[in-house]
């Protein structure tokens, strides 16, 4: 049950994207196991995909982003960057589609760009 604490918190969080507060799994110290997502046997093929990402205007919206993606069966590892304004994304071919990562970007109140293979 405690996996659920954790969901509502990241749409407020993301709801808009003014970021004056940080993730509150940080804050709260709610343990993510985000380790358990990393580790995990090699299968089906690896892709990568970089989304430019507008909107992000700190450290806590990547963050947002990045613990978002992350939590999206078959993502293998994320990198989003204010500066660059975009996210790069490893991934499980079999398991995971660009599309998610664009939805899961607008959801939390961001705008995805087209998703370009890398
Ligand atoms: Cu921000």
């Amino acid at each position: 049950m405690k996996s659920f604490i954790t969901m509502p918190v990241v749409f407020a969080l993301g709801a808009s994207a003014a970021c004056s507060s940080r993730p509150a799994s940080e804050t709260q110290g709610t343990p993510t196991p985000d380790t358990a997502r990393v580790v995990r046997p090699a299968a089906g093929k690896e892709a990568r995909v970089a989304i430019p990402v507008e909107g992000m205007t700190c450290a806590a919206c990547s963050v947002a982003l990045r613990t978002a993606l992350r939590k999206i069966d078959g993502v293998k590892s994320v990198e989003v960057s204010v500066a660059n304004k975009d996210a790069v994304i490893v991934y499980d071919d079999t398991r995971a589609r660009p599309e998610q990562f664009v939805a899961a970007i607008d959801g939390l109140g961001y705008h995805a760009g087209t998703p370009a293979r890398q």
